[in-house]
């Protein structure tokens, strides 16, 4: 009963498919161009034909355009379409085609995606294929006059550095992508692409050439640390650039451009905490604070010394021991209300055993490693005071120099200190 049922349902299938392939109807009808001559160049008058057809079964539809020596252009190559149900198909066609080169031409460094017709006298084909292979075409004449044909060139594409480490330690954390884009547009685009396809969009600087006018762009590219989102994934992307003109002609550049060690550096006082050995000590006498500095990121964190244990005199600071600010680096710091100037005694945050050296363009760094907690320790002797403010308040600091003091890493865990007078 059932399979007699089946055997009723296949053999009506193949009726059907049979009629079908029979092509009781033809494949392809109605089809027109609403105008014999266009002027694609955006001043929007006559810019834009409508091309309508009516598609009987599912086929690859080409529309593409031959000029007199039999040059092919393509609007488009075999695309897949369902039948048109109530309406026949409508397309809008602005003059621009598949990317070409005219004979003799090279580009340097991009390529054209898009590109508008030249002008001159085309035939037209609209084309369709269906699954069993009937093809049925239309065609007619197409004018193409006043085009604008002026490519939107993205000249001296560039990236540099090709290699970078967007994790704010001052290293190649910056990418800069240069073009000369030799026309106004209507966008300019820079992304880096994985290979998966996803995309990372690259803001544009602000620059002497206003935002998608003709001129030398740049684009400075941070991976987005700078406001404290994790890059992309460390690995190696493909950069692409495109600008689409107001005709629809696209140009497009593409380079490779690589992330290592990327990533938002977060280090942090340990339950912000501070040992401190007293609060109240002798004129000459040293106070030692003792603190735990926990990388809390994926990222290495650099720094700079001295090391942990170095003792300060009071009248010293780090510059009067050679260790200069450094920017992107961390280090601890101590600062009291007295101090002369902001932060005057700062430590490494690790000793040799804690941090690990990298090289990066010829220069050796320290870092303390992605996750790793460092003890830090190191004294002040006052050798000097001031009475009115005697007792004060010290605090300690962990200072990601020339980038940030995190609200949380900013006067830790105060000491409330007294210097004896004699
Ligand atoms: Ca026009
Ligand atoms: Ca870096």
């Amino acid at each position: 009963m059932q399979i007699r049922h089946i055997i009723a349902a296949t053999l009506l299938g193949l009726l059907a498919l049979t009629l079908t392939a029979c092509g009781e109807k033809p494949l392809l009808t109605d089809v027109s161009f609403s105008t014999d001559q266009i002027t694609p160049n955006a001043d929007h008058d006559n810019d834009v034909l409508v091309i309508t057809y009516q598609l009987n079964r599912s086929a690859a539809i080409s529309i593409y355009f031959e000029d007199g020596t039999g040059q092919r252009y393509y609007f488009r190559d075999h695309i897949h379409h369902a039948p048109s149900v109530e309406e026949p198909y409508q397309l809008h066609f602005a003059g621009v085609v598949a990317g070409y080169t005219l004979p003799g031409e090279t580009f340097e460094g991009f390529m054209v995606e898009r590109r508008v017709l030249q002008n001159g006298h085309y035939t037209w084909t609209v084309e369709a294929t269906d699954a069993q292979g009937v093809t049925e075409r239309a065609t007619g004449s197409l004018t193409i006059a006043d085009a604008d044909t002026t490519l939107p060139e993205l000249r001296g594409f560039s990236i540099h550095p090709p290699v970078f480490s967007p994790n704010r330690d001052s290293i190649r954390d910056r990418v800069t992508i240069n073009v000369d884009l030799k026309k106004d547009v209507e966008e300019l685009n820079v992304y880096l692409m994985d290979d998966a396809g996803t995309r990372y969009h690259v803001r544009e600087k602000e620059m002497a050439t206003p935002i998608n006018e003709a001129g030398w762009h740049q684009f400075d590219y941070d991976a987005g640390v700078d406001l404290g989102a994790d890059p992309p994934p460390d690995g190696t992307y493909t950069v692409i650039m495109e600008a689409r003109d107001s005709v629809g002609q696209w140009t497009r550049a593409t380079g490779t451009l690589t992330i290592e060690d990327g990533g938002v550096p977060r280090a942090y006082i340990l339950n912000g905490e501070v040992e401190w050995s007293s609060g109240s000590i002798p004129l000459n006498d040293t106070l030692y604070f003792t603190l735990t500095v926990e990388n809390d990121s994926t990222v290495p964190i650099r720094t700079s010394g001295p090391p942990p244990g170095t003792v300060y005199q009071s009248d010293q600071n780090y510059a009067s021991l050679g260790e200069y600010e450094q920017s992107g680096a961390f280090r601890v710091a101590i600062h009291c209300e007295t101090s002369p100037i902001d932060h005057p005694w700062r430590w490494a945050i690790g000793g040799p055993d804690d941090l690990v050296t990298i090289e990066r363009e010829g220069s050796e760094y320290v870092y303390l490693p992605a996750g790793a907690r460092a003890v830090i320790t190191g004294g002040i002797r006052f050798v000097d005071y001031v009475a009115a403010r005697n007792p004060q308040y010290c605090y300690a600091s962990l200072i990601h120099e020339d980038v940030e003091i995190s609200l949380v890493n900013y006067h830790v865990d105060p000491v409330h200190l007294r210097i004896q007078v004699p």
